[in-house]
């Protein structure tokens, strides 16, 4: 397999179509659909709600709550904002994305002589109809990545990405735009970089396709009007030249492997 990576390396992002069989994808996404359960259920331990539309009503008191955010552990917020526990996140179930042909190729395109490694552990999210808290506003990857010098980034969906239920919106022309700082938001995430007026490309998808992202091509989470749960996952590919500071997956061993310590 080799895909054509020219509209990548021009643009910042790219649509991979097809690159994923349903043999890898279909196990990760029941898989996950079985973990938004337990997820919901850890989220139970401290928040009471019944129907998840209610936990949605919750978030927007914490968030307009400063102590009651403050009061919240980091895991916490990441299960509010979307993200499955650390446990599921950490599964070997979604090493299956790291160890396709499909990533493979594109690791010795884009990391040509070096060993390809993954960031650990990969995000994987689900986003309940309306939760508007679960959205990334518009930002360039390398401003949540301060640990890995280099990167590339690989976000899958697990159910079609269509008009209704979100997914990503790339800026497309900032695919080589200099980092720009974002300042800390309050709530969540960083504050969305400015709006320079790039055309925005909602990136429609199916099961199967992925996108590819550089570290610095502006996007941002659609929001899920949709009844479904969008179910999506990313990945942080990099290469034995750079460095980082956190866990990494080396995927020809499929090893994790810890930090040296400082
Ligand atoms: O999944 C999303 O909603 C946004 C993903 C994203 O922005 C990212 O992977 O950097």
């Amino acid at each position: 397999m080799t895909i054509d990576l020219s509209f990548f390396k021009k643009h910042g992002y790219q649509i991979l179509k097809g690159i994923f069989p349903k043999e890898i994808i279909e196990p990760i996404a029941s898989f996950l659909a079985q973990e938004k359960d337990k997820t919901l259920s850890k989220i139970k331990d401290f928040i009471d709600f019944q129907e998840p539309k209610d936990l949605i009503a919750r978030i927007q008191r914490i968030a307009d709550d400063d102590q009651a955010f403050q009061s919240l552990e980091p895991q916490q917020r990441n299960m509010l904002s979307g993200h499955f526990s650390l446990e599921a996140r950490l599964s070997p179930i979604l090493h299956a994305i790291p160890q396709s042909a499909a990533i493979l190729d594109l690791c010795a395109q884009l990391l040509p002589g070096q060993e390809p490694r993954m960031h650990m552990p990969p995000t994987a999210r689900f986003v309940l109809p309306g939760n508007y808290f679960a959205g990334v506003p518009a930002h360039q990857d390398v401003s949540y990545n301060k640990h890995i010098q280099d990167f590339f980034v690989v976000w899958v969906p697990f159910c079609a990405i269509d008009d209704d239920c979100g997914g990503v919106m790339v800026h497309h022309g900032s695919g080589y735009l200099p980092e720009q700082i974002q300042s800390p938001a309050k709530k969540f995430w960083l504050q969305p970089v400015p709006d320079y007026g790039y055309e925005k490309i909602h990136c429609k998808m199916d099961i199967g396709d992925a996108l590819l992202l550089n570290k610095w091509v502006v996007h941002q989470s659609m929001p899920n009007f949709s009844d479904r749960i969008r179910y999506s996952s990313d990945f942080r590919f990099f290469g034995s030249a750079t460095t980082s500071e956190k866990h990494y997956l080396d995927i020809a061993k499929g090893e994790v492997v810890a930090p040296a310590l400082a």
